[in-house]
């Protein structure tokens, strides 16, 4: 069935048979918008995709403003690739500034996959070629202009790309678009006070803990809906947001079954009544529509430095999700694919990486954040984490926000800088360059603090002319990623690649998190993920490895790596 001729009968028979029954719903649902579904685009006939890099115009809350998209106003196309077919991708950049494409979770060489050395300037055009070839996925594409990237994906530029392969058609999964298999982008936003543009700062306190908003957007849209038909409902979920950790779940807790992970199918299904997902993760669930009820999907609240402010305090609904009668044609296989077994005996280099916050910035861009918000949104930490000092935990969280504005920022107020007990007593920063005290409290003094070096890895900050290592292409390495020494969420990205988890924050990674990944969890511990590359990436090339909190990747933790 089309997905016209669908909407179609969801109209009449929301309108003919559904009245009485659900007249209270059917009110809110008209004021509610659609869901908007993006727009499949595959290759044409000659195997070519284009795609326009543009501004355009988005209306939200009342208000037209000024938004970035791939061929449109907002957000970008799904783009469908089938696996061992070569596409060419032909990108135009018709922005007023410089950016670049990046294929996030495609095994591509590093030539073509779009990192911060790509730049595409104002006005011009460029050219990449590849053939995925890699189990079917849900990967996506955004830029990756260095220090640029969180400002340009908070303009809306960001879109889907799905991989096909013959296996994953032999499942008779739910793969009707925008009918039973429905994408859903989520991200947070913030308008600027007078409604005219969307308000993105990189300061001390974003380039600290992630920019965020007020407002959830799925697909582009607040709280949309969506009519279904009945049985086997496919979500291919991406976590959009800049900074934003969130945490879905169904508004009547019918279960959702993970099916895909980032890098593709899993074993098997795996049930789940809440998921947890990360900047940059996709997940692919199946939900069970056959009871013919209405639900939301939603999220619930996290536990995270700066998100835990209105409306993000209590379960917020994203997507009204109304069943039909017409029936889905969908199934859940209990079986999917093979996933090998994660082996570490093949491992021929191990690499540790560590990342660091700058305690100055760590310390300050907390000062910011409760001098705007008050401690609300401290997500239940306190300063004495962030470089506070003697301040007791609970003490420093007392501290009414008004004091804190009074606090000038020459570090004379924070009688606990000296002690820095918070911060020594830490396991991992011993060692780790961090720098001493003394000089911390130079930097504290000195107004010239540059927050845009502010993240680190392995003490450095991103240095585009200068790769961090050089691999050997076709070998399992070992990484150790370790976010030891400060609190924040550190959503770790690596590119050219899908990898395996070992361990994340020092435990065996989730069932639905041991499949394909390209992005691991870093929160205070260390995870070890197995990993391996395929293609080349020389230096002009190199492939990245980053925080995926935009802000900490704009601000420098990140590296680039060549394979040989
Ligand atoms: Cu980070």
């Amino acid at each position: 069935m089309q997905r016209r001729e669908f909407l179609k009968l969801s109209a009449a028979f929301g309108a003919a048979s559904a009245l009485p029954l659900w007249s209270r719903s059917l009110m809110a649902a008209e004021s509610r918008p659609l869901l908007p579904v993006p727009t499949l685009l595959v290759p044409d006939a000659r195997s070519e995709i284009k795609l326009v890099v543009q501004q355009g115009k988005t209306n939200w809350l009342g208000k037209t403003l000024t938004t970035w998209g791939y061929n449109g106003n907002l957000l970008g196309p799904a783009v469908r690739l089938d696996r061992g077919k070569e596409v060419h991708m032909a990108i135009m950049n018709r922005l007023p500034e410089a950016t670049t494409v990046h294929w996030h979770g495609l095994e591509v060489a590093g030539e073509v996959d779009g990192g911060p050395q790509a730049r595409i300037e104002p006005g011009q055009q460029r050219r990449v070629s590849f053939t995925p070839d890699q189990p079917a996925a849900t990967c996506w594409f955004h830029p990756h202009q260095h220090g640029r990237t969180g400002y340009q994906v908070a303009q809306g530029l960001a879109g889907l790309v799905l991989i096909n392969d013959a296996e994953s058609g032999k499942l008779q999964l739910p793969e009707q678009w925008g009918i039973d298999d429905i994408p859903v982008i989520l991200q947070d936003k913030r308008l600027s006070a007078d409604g005219s543009q969307i308000d993105y700062q990189l300061d001390i306190m974003s380039a600290a803990i992630g920019w965020f908003g007020d407002t959830m957007l799925t697909n582009g849209a607040i709280y949309p809906q969506q009519a279904v038909p009945r049985g086997w409902l496919r979500l291919r979920l991406l976590n959009g947001c800049n900074a934003r950790m969130l945490h879905l779940t169904t508004s009547d807790h019918r279960p959702m079954y993970v099916i895909a992970s980032d890098g593709g199918l899993l074993a098997e299904p795996i049930k789940l009544s809440e998921l947890p997902m990360m900047p940059g993760e996709r997940f692919e669930v199946l939900i069970d529509t056959s009871d013919g009820k209405a639900f939301d999907l939603q999220t619930l609240p996290v536990q995270q430095m700066g998100m835990t402010l209105k409306p993000f305090d209590q379960p917020l609904p994203v997507l009204a999700i109304t069943p039909l009668r017409v029936m889905a044609s969908g199934s859940l296989p209990d079986k999917l694919v093979e996933i090998p077994a994660m082996s570490t005996s093949q491992v021929s280099v191990t690499r540790t990486l560590q990342l660091m916050m700058d305690p100055v910035l760590d310390h300050r861009g907390m000062q910011a954040l409760m001098a705007k918000y008050g401690h609300a949104a401290m997500a239940g930490m306190s300063m004495a984490a962030h470089g506070a000092g003697q301040m007791p935990a609970d003490k420093s969280a007392e501290i009414p926000h008004d004091k804190m504005q009074g606090m000038d920022h020459s570090g004379s107020g924070m009688s606990g800088m000296s002690g820095m007990s918070g911060m020594s007593g830490m396991s991992g920063m011993s060692g780790m360059g961090h720098g001493d005290m003394a000089d911390m409290q130079q930097k504290q003094t000195s107004d010239s603090y540059d927050f845009h070096q502010g993240n680190k890895i392995n003490g450095v900050a991103f240095n585009m002319d200068k790769p961090m290592f050089e691999i050997k292409q076709g070998e399992w390495e070992k990484w150790i990623i370790s976010g030891e020494g400060d609190m924040m969420m550190h959503p770790f990205h690596v590119h050219g690649t899908q990898f395996r988890i070992l361990s994340e924050n020092g435990k065996p990674p989730a069932q639905h998190r041991s499949g394909w990944k390209d992005i691991v969890h870093v929160e205070g511990g260390r995870s070890e993920i197995l990993v391996r590359f395929n293609h080349l990436a020389d230096k002009a090339h190199a492939y990245m490895a980053h925080c995926h909190l935009l802000e900490h990747e704009d601000t420098g933790m990140m590296l680039g790596f060549t394979v040989s």
